[in-house]
């Protein structure tokens, strides 16, 4: 017969993507066959002053993605959604959505960090959820919500979870993603009434929450092809997915360290899989995050400004008439002296969408850097300062978590741009291993296929315990 063929619903910040996993081969030998059959756009549009999601785009590109799986690798096994984290829609009783979902990039987060601090310390805000402090917390943007939407509201969904409802009817929020929002306990995995009731949020916003490698529902009648598929709950959070498909446990054979992990796409997620969350004084300094992983794992890790500081100089240059193609870019940085100028690439002034490459001009002047300004010098200056930055969160993490890294994997988009992983195994002086490019996809298929009893049952993420901090 067919082999079992699971759709990873993977929605990344610039575009959506349907790809189909078939679990094939001899039990204890199988391997999964990857199968992009949708590639949709994800382009943020103006409602109002503010910057959103385009949830309808969205929704049409997952079940037209979806229709063609069915279509070509039907009938499937299951389907699992993973996306960007922290963005959620309000939802009434009736689960429609009251408005769209607000992009994280948009600046009504200003000053919500700060008031968040004010309502609870941010110490004790780190002690219990471990996370990073980022303007774009789902707790921060709840904080600039609109008030009469927020009492009208019944349930906050996060992208994923917000999916998930529409094709099952169940609502639940996934903890990976969960863990994102500034409002879970890191050790206990549970909401924190404490610093729900603290930040002044209604309680009953929370959905109950669900762990990955569950069965959150069928797909409702009303999908037509789709109806009774099951849909199984994956890491939702798409770094959760992606650092499931990191070849860990290769790192043993390079010594006797552990791994670190570079989850490279608009976002450069740099760190550890480890076992119990670090949640001292120390680690909340360093701006280092505990994220909730599959299996009870801890994803400790910076996040880095990313590919989008490249992909955003790019639109800045296309949108003044000098497109310069991505290639064209990479290779007139190859003729500029390495590490000509190296500028924070984490500083926060990168983060909102706008005239990337003047801002780089403003870093570098500041820090008394060359200003670069031909293609080649300002890419040169993003890649030297990307791995830069890699060096340091990978050094950092590991200094703070008690254990020594021996071999950085890169997956993620970013695995194409072999430019950047030799620069990181530069910058690390450790050996990179690159792939897999479409790691989200694959943890989420690798989740379903386990979950669904298809892999082994008794495969588990990894020896957890063995990446234990020391204490
Ligand atoms: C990467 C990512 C990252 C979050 C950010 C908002 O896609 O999920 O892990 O910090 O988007």
């Amino acid at each position: 017969g067919r082999p079992p063929s699971f759709a990873a619903v993977d929605l990344g910040a610039t575009s959506g993507r349907v790809i189909v996993g078939s679990v094939v081969g001899e039990p204890g030998a199988e391997r999964i066959d990857l199968v992009e059959v949708a590639r949709f756009p994800n382009e943020p549009v103006r409602h109002g002053d503010r910057l959103v999601w385009d949830l309808p785009a969205l929704w049409d590109g997952v079940v037209h993605g979806l229709a063609e799986a069915a279509a070509r690798f039907g009938p499937l096994a299951g389907i699992g959604v993973d996306s960007w984290a922290v963005d959620y829609a309000l939802v009434d009783d009736s689960g429609a959505v009251l408005s769209p979902p607000v992009h994280y990039r948009d600046p009504r987060t200003e000053g919500m960090a700060d008031r968040a601090d004010a309502l609870v310390p941010p110490e004790r805000r780190y002690a219990v959820t471990g996370l990073q402090r980022q303007p774009f917390t789902t707790a921060h943007q709840l904080l600039a919500e609109d008030g009469d939407l927020l009492e009208a509201a019944h349930r906050l969904l996060l992208v994923p979870d917000l999916l998930g409802a529409r094709l099952t009817g169940q609502v639940r929020a996934e903890i990976t993603n969960a863990s994102t929002t500034g409002l879970l306990d890191a050790r206990r995995r549970t909401w924190s009434a404490e610093l729900v009731d603290g930040l002044g949020l209604p309680r009953r916003l929370l959905p109950d929450l669900i762990e990955p490698g569950e069965r959150l529902g069928r797909v409702r009648a009303e999908h037509g092809v789709l109806a009774g598929t099951p849909v199984w709950t994956v890491g939702s959070h798409d770094t959760a997915s992606a650092v499931v498909a990191v070849p860990l446990g290769a790192g043993a054979s390079v010594g006797d360290g552990v791994a670190a992990y570079v989850s490279c796409g608009t976002w450069s997620l740099v760190g550890l899989e480890l076992g119990e969350p670090v949640l001292t004084e120390a680690s909340r300094e360093a701006n280092l995050t505990n994220e909730a992983g599959v299996d009870g794992t801890v994803r400790y890790l910076a996040n880095v400004m990313g590919l989008w500081v490249l992909s955003e100089t790019l639109r800045t240059w296309a949108a003044r008439g000098t497109e310069v193609a991505l290639a064209d870019a990479l290779a007139a940085a190859r003729e500029v002296p390495l590490r000509r100028t190296l500028i924070d690439i984490d500083d926060a002034s990168l983060l909102p969408p706008g005239d990337m490459p003047a801002r780089l001009t403003q870093l570098a002047r500041a820090a008394g850097q060359p200003v670069p300004e031909s293609v080649g010098e300002v890419v040169r200056c993003i890649l030297d300062s990307l791995a830069l930055a890699y060096r340091r969160s990978v050094r950092t993490a590991a200094r703070l978590a008690g254990v020594e890294v021996t071999v950085v994997h890169i997956v993620g988009g970013g695995v194409h741009n072999s430019d950047l992983c030799h620069l990181t195994a530069d910058a690390t002086g450790l050996p990179v291993v690159a792939g897999p490019a479409e790691g989200a996809a694959l943890g989420n298929v690798l989740v379903q296929a386990r979950a669904a009893g298809v892999l082994a049952g008794d495969w588990t993420r990894c020896d957890a315990s063995s990446r234990r901090p020391a204490s």
